[in-house]
This record gives structure tokens, C-alpha cells and sequence, in this order.
């Protein structure tokens, strides 16, 4: 198309997690042989694609201006294609990426490039973020970003665009099914039926993201969307919701309505699903596989101290045992080292796992992310591990780092206790056990499990030399 505007939408790699993890010694020693091992590990952990897509891209490459054509990179595949004169590239930037990010957008403005950033670390810091970008986009852009496309063709950008308002998500927003290259990911199925939390977790900012007001999306449009994408491929669906079964009756109408479309799914959903036999149920014949829990706690002390109000911990073995019952594996999330948290922690965990046979635990240390009140807590109580202000300690290490210190627990012993908890949790026998075990996604559950084994080997390893070397 001539004189048409073209955009780039680029979504970074992660230093861990999902797209591989690195030992942060390592790296620094640039020891080869432990270097060669990670980077076959992380080449491996890339082929089996447990790479998620990235949603807000394809929401925001899906709103149509004519006269602007968009293109979006995912730097975990590919490389930036700079043979293209773009008139615009935006990033997405999310806090552990942040320094990666603006370091990037940095490069690009000084080739000429101009730049948008949004994202989560945006909306929370405009400030140190508007000095990397030629235009700051804050907030959730599925409407603003309509505007930056128009203001592009008409040669009108401004530094700066906000909107007071959240999207009214129960807009028709139709998002594209085939802007991505389906080999590269588990699958392209990804999908949000709706944003904000009503509650408050203390380490967790959803609230101030996406505002303490449940905003659902049309069911029609949803069921529309299912339909749409699975023409275009086969595989399992992600709904990346929060808390899929936040609103029961939404919930229950749904995925009532996608029980005819004969799908796979996997989301995310809060333990009060245990406690909701209907939904349950619909769930299962929804073709539901797989789900995410924050279990976050099982201590009540901890619960209470972050927070963690809405399910009570003496009722989550029970709702995790009928979830189970339904045929659905259980991810679930728990946090060690918080405020109530003492050196029987651990053992605690370990019996709740054995009871509840949680299909893959996850056993996380806690991420004190900025624009999180623990964050500011933390600050204010003189225990957090960094320099407040430098955006790389944040950067998303799979518990490789500690960057706080704990209530009740001294750093050592923090990091003795959960080095022999999730190496009496993550091994090869236990990978296979869980996998054979689990009512559902019986394979992705066992390559999760050797995935983690992996993982909270390389996490054991850096912490250990973080007390040591520290
Ligand atoms: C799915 C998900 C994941 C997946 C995959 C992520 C992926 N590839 O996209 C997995 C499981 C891998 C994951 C991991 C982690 N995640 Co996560 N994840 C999510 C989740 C649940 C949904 C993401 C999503 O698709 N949202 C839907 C889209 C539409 O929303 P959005 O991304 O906010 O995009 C909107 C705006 O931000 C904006 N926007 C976004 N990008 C851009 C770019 C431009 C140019 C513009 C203009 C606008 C713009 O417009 C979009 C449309 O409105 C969110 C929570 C949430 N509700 O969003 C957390 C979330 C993004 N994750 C978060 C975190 C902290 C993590 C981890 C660090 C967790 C941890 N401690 O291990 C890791 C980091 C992984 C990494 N790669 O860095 C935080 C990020 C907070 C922050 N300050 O950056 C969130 C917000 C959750 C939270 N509780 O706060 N995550
Ligand atoms: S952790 Fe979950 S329940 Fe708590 S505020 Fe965040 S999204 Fe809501």
C-alpha cells in the first residue's frame, strides 16, 4: 500500500521462567560449560513451546485504521526486523523487562525510530518510563490505541496519551486469529473475558491496573471469539483471566455455551471453585484440563498479614480435592516467606501438597514488584535487599534472588529450608508420579513438573551463592 503507515509491535524475550531460565553466576562468570547446559535447557524449553502469546499485541495489531498496516516481533523467536523503514514501534513493557525495554527503545530513537511504550510498568511509573519513549501510552489502550494510529497517519502524535476511564469491555472488540505464526507457540488460543479484581492481595497489583471493578466482556462476543479462532487452530484454549470464576453466574453461562464447541481450555480460577459444585461441573464438560490456584498461603497468619481475604486456608485442601474429583489438574501457587511465615512453613507444605495431591506446585518466592503496597511496606520497614530505585533487581529470576528479607526467618536459613523443600518437591520420580497421576493434561502436567525440577535447581543454586557471596 503506498504511503501507508507501518507499525511494529514488539513483545520482549524474559531472562526466566516459561522462556528459559539462566543462572545469574553463571552468566556473570561467564562459566562455558554450566553457560551451555542453560542454553540448551532454555533452547529445549523454547521447542516444546510452553511460549504463551502475546495477547495485548493482538488485541492492540487488531484495532484497524486505515492507511496503518502492523506487524507484530516476538523477540523470544525472532529478530528485531530493522531492514523496515517503521513509523512507529511500540514495546510493551512489563517491570521485570523494564531495563531490557527502554534500553531497546533507547537504540531505536537513536536510529531514528519513533517509539511508543505501554504496558503495566508504564501505567505505574509514566515518569521514569516517558523518558525512553517518544509517546507514553497509559493504561489499557483496546480504544486509545485507535487514536495513536489515527494521530500517526495525520502526522499529530503527542507525548502523552491517557484515558480517565477503563475500556467498556461489553464493546465488541474483535480480536484477529491469525496474526501469529501458530508453530511457534503451545497455541495461538488465547483470550480474556474480563479485567479487575475486587480484592486487594497486598503483593499483587491487578486492582490498581485494571481497577477493583469485575468489567466483563459480552458472552456472545466470547463464544464468537472461541469459534472463530478454533477454525484456525485446534488446540488448547487459554482464558488468561485472573480469576476465571470470579462472577459464578458469567461464569456458569459461558462456558455452558462453549460445552457444543468441544474445546480443551486451561485459565486461571480462584479455590472458591471447589466450593462451587455447579460451575464445577460445567467446567469439566466445558472441557476444562488444566487450572492455575493462588493458594499463596496456607498459613492463616500470612494470609491474613498480605491480605489474602477471599477463601480461608482450612478450605482449600477440601475445594482443591474436589476440583481434582472433576478431573481437572491443579497448578498451584503458593508463596513462601511471607509475614507469618516461620521455619515450620515448609512442612506444612510439603503435608498440604501430599493431601491435596496438587498436580504441579509452585513454590515461589515473593516478588515485591513496585506499585505493590508490600513493595512499600517492605521500603518502609528497611527490608527490602536493593536499591529501591533500580528497576533490574526486579527483573524475573524464578526465586534466583532474594530481595527482601523475611519477617521471622533469617536469609540463611530462609534459603536452607527452601532449598530442601522444593528439592524434596521437584524431582525426576515426583515429575513422573504427578504426571501419571493427574486428572487431566496428564502430559503438559509431567513436562512441567521436569521443567521445574530444572528451574528450582538453578533457583537453589544462586541463592546459596547469594548468601554466600553477599
Ligand atoms: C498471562 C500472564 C502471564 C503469562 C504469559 C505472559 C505473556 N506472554 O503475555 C506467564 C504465566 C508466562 C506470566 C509470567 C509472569 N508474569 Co504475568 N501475567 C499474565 C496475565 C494473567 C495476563 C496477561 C495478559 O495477556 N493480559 C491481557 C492484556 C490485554 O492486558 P495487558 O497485558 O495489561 O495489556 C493492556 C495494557 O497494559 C496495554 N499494553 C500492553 N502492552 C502494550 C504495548 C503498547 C505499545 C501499548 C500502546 C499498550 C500496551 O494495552 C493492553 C490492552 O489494554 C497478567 C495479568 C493481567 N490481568 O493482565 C499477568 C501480569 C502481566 N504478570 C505479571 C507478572 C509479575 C509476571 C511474572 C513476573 C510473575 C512471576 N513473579 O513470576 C512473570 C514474568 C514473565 C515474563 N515474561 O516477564 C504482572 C506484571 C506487573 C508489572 N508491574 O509488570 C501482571 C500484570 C500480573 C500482576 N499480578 O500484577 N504472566
Ligand atoms: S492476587 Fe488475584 S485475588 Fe489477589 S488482588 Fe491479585 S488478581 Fe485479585
Amino acid at each position: 500500500m503506498v504511503g501507508c503507515k507501518k507499525v511494529l509491535l514488539v513483545f520482549l524475550a524474559s531472562d526466566s521462567g516459561v522462556d528459559g531460565a539462566r543462572s545469574l553466576f553463571e552468566e556473570q562468570s561467564k562459566n562455558g560449560a554450566a553457560e551451555w547446559f542453560n542454553k540448551t535447557v532454555r533452547n529445549l524449553i523454547k521447542k516444546t513451546q510452553f511460549a504463551v502469546p502475546p495477547l495485548a499485541l493482538m488485541i492492540l495489531a487488531s484495532v484497524e485504521v486505515e492507511g496503518v498496516e502492523q506487524t507484530i516481533c516476538d523477540l523470544r523467536f525472532e529478530e528485531l526486523p530493522l531492514d523496515v523503514a517503521w513509523d512507529l514501534v511500540g514495546i510493551s513493557v512489563q517491570t521485570g523487562q523494564a531495563t531490557q525495554a527502554f534500553k531497546l527503545a533507547d537504540s531505536l530513537r537513536s536510529k531514528g525510530y519513533k517509539v511508543a511504550l505501554g504496558g503495566a510498568h508504564v501505567t505505574l511509573f509514566p515518569e521514569a518510563s516517558g523518558k525512553h519513549a517518544d509517546i507514553l501510552v497509559r493504561g489499557e489502550a483496546d480504544d486509545i490505541w485507535k487514536t495513536v494510529l489515527e494521530d500517526l497517519k495525520n502526522g499529530s502524535t503527542k507525548a502523552d496519551y491517557f484515558s480517565e476511564d477503563f475500556p467498556d469491555l461489553s464493546l465488541n472488540r474483535p480480536v484477529r486469529a491469525r496474526l501469529l505464526d501458530r508453530k511457534r507457540y503451545f497455541t495461538t488460543n488465547v483470550i480474556q473475558t474480563g479485567r479487575g479484581c475486587p480484592y486487594s492481595c497486598d503483593f499483587c497489583n491487578i486492582h490498581v491496573l485494571n481497577g477493583n471493578r469485575h468489567r466483563r466482556r459480552n458472552i456472545d462476543d466470547v463464544v464468537d471469539e472461541v469459534r472463530r479462532f478454533s477454525e484456525h487452530d485446534r488446540r488448547i484454549f487459554f482464558f488468561v483471566d485472573d480469576s476465571i470464576n470470579i462472577n459464578e453466574d458469567y461464569a456458569q453461562e459461558l462456558f455452558s455455551r462453549l460445552v457444543p464447541l468441544n474445546i480443551s481450555w486451561f485459565g486461571q480460577a480462584t479455590t472458591a471453585l471447589g466450593t462451587q459444585p455447579g460451575l464445577l461441573e460445567t467446567f469439566a464438560q466445558s472441557g476444562c484440563k488444566a487450572l492455575l490456584v493462588g493458594i499463596e498461603s496456607i498459613e492463616p497468619a500470612s494470609r491474613n498479614k498480605h491480605n489474602k481475604t477471599q477463601s480461608r486456608s482450612t478450605e482449600l485442601a477440601e475445594a482443591i480435592i474436589n476440583i481434582r474429583k472433576a478431573g481437572i489438574s491443579l497448578y498451584g501457587s503458593f508463596i513462601y516467606g511471607l509475614d507469618g511465615d516461620t521455619l515450620s512453613t515448609p512442612a506444612a507444605i510439603l503435608d498440604f501438597i501430599r493431601l491435596t495431591k496438587l498436580d504441579v506446585p509452585g513454590i515461589n518466592i515473593l516478588r515485591p514488584n513496585p506499585g505493590t503496597r508490600i513493595f512499600e511496606r517492605l521500603r518502609e520497614e528497611d527490608r527490602l535487599l536493593f536499591d529501591p530505585d533500580d528497576i533490574s533487581a526486579y527483573r524475573y529470576t524464578f526465586g534466583q534472588k532474594m530481595l527482601y528479607k523475611p519477617k521471622h526467618i533469617s536469609l540463611p536459613d530462609f534459603i536452607d529450608s527452601y532449598s530442601r523443600l522444593t528439592s524434596k518437591i521437584f524431582t525426576v520420580r515426583n515429575s513422573l508420579l504427578r504426571g501419571l497421576l493427574a486428572p487431566g493434561a496428564k502430559t503438559a502436567v509431567l513436562l512441567f513438573n521436569l521443567f521445574y525440577t530444572h528451574l528450582y535447581a538453578l533457583s537453589r543454586h544462586d541463592l546459596k551463592k547469594q548468601v554466600y557471596t553477599d
